[in-house]
């Protein structure tokens, strides 16, 4: 069995962290033979949750777990990370807007930015999800002055994974036939689902989504189908989607850590990109992987829709990230 890694988890009481945890502990996402210290870290009134949830990991007698800590500081709960899993957030309620919700969560993310500078690994790899994730991400990456950019990235893949299981029922086709299909943007209402360069692979065969789905399903009810999903989610179980979040951070991660070879959707630092997005943004874009790092797609050419989309994106993403640096102003 390997030396034990580190994993982080904040959030580690909610919803999303009960589905994530355990099938981290399998070796499903570090492999069988990983041992792991899991740091789980919360807020003051979720510690009796947290307690019982260690009850029930100590019960499922996981051979790969080395040790748990627990605790509500993140500059206790960094240290030594090899990953980070920031899940923790406030929801957003009827009555707030986003601004409110930036209020109450970029200051999360701006201390958790600092404590993973301070005391993780300077290798650490995070995935924020937390809503706003983009704009959330973009503070730790500004707070976690030792942390490379490059190692922070904004959990989009949901947005991936839930189009191709639409485009999966709706062709009648396996996902894992359908390549190539990601999102571009913030994690909101405004994401867009590019199709352009997605194909069907069949007997070593391509064929187009184009030329399988009509322009005018891509353009109206597939992107409204994707934007809407989580809200639906939210209707029918009365709590935000937790076991596809968590498989989409599995997803992610197992993308980052051991290579693509199609495009996936990741939340990732605007900066040096040829698709005109400005600098200092965390944009989803269509990413490969390899050797543990990602790389924005570079020969893509989006179509005039596409771009007005992007601009969108860009709009909303650039009035987040000003209202969160005002509101986090020293
Ligand atoms: P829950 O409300 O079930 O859990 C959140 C947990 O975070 C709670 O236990 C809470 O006590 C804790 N927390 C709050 N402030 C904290 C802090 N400062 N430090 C550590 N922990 C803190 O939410 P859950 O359903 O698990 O969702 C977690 C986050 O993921 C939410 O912000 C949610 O909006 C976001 N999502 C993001 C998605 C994405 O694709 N990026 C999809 C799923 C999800 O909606």
């Amino acid at each position: 069995q390997k030396e034990p890694i580190t994993v982080a988890i904040t959030g580690a009481a909610g919803n999303i962290a009960y589905s994530l945890i355990y099938r981290i502990c399998t070796g499903e996402l570090f492999g069988n033979d990983q041992t792991l210290n899991l740091n789980l870290i919360d807020i003051e009134p979720a510690l009796p949750i947290l307690e019982g949830l260690i009850m029930e990991l100590e019960d499922s007698n996981f051979h790969l777990i080395n040790k748990i800590l627990f605790t509500i500081d993140p500059f206790e709960g960094f240290r030594d990370a090899d990953y980070a899993i920031l899940l923790g957030a406030f929801p957003r309620n009827k009555n707030q807007t986003r601004k409110d919700l930036l209020g109450k969560n970029s200051p999360i993310f701006k201390i958790q930015g600092k404590a993973l500078s301070l005391v993780a690994k300077r290798t650490v790899k995070v995935v924020v999800v937390g809503n706003p994730v983009n704009t959330n991400a973009l503070v730790t990456a500004k707070y976690a002055e030792n942390i490379p950019k490059e190692n922070i990235v904004a959990l989009t893949r949901l947005d991936m994974n839930r189009s191709l299981s639409q485009l999966s029922r709706k062709l009648t086709k396996n996902v894992s036939n359908i390549k190539n299909v990601f999102t571009w943007g913030n994690h909101s209402a405004s994401q867009f689902v590019d199709l352009s360069n997605g194909y069907l692979l069949e007997n070593s065969k391509k064929t187009p989504l184009t030329e399988l789905v009509d322009e005018e399903w891509i353009s109206g009810e597939f992107q409204k189908i994707n934007q809407m999903r989580g809200k639906e989610v939210l209707l029918k179980r009365g709590k935000s989607s937790a076991g596809s979040a968590a498989n989409a951070v599995l997803d992610c991660l197992k993308s980052w850590i051991y290579g693509t070879e199609t495009y996936v959707s990741m939340g990732v630092i605007s900066d040096n990109n040829p698709y005109n997005v400005p600098e200092n943004l965390i944009f989803s874009f269509p990413c490969t992987c390899k050797n543990g790092t990602w790389k924005i797609a570079k020969d893509l050419k989006p179509n005039e829709f596409c771009k007005k989309m992007i601009k969108k994106n860009v709009d909303e993403l650039l009035e987040e990230r000003r209202i969160a640096f005002e509101l986090l102003k020293d």
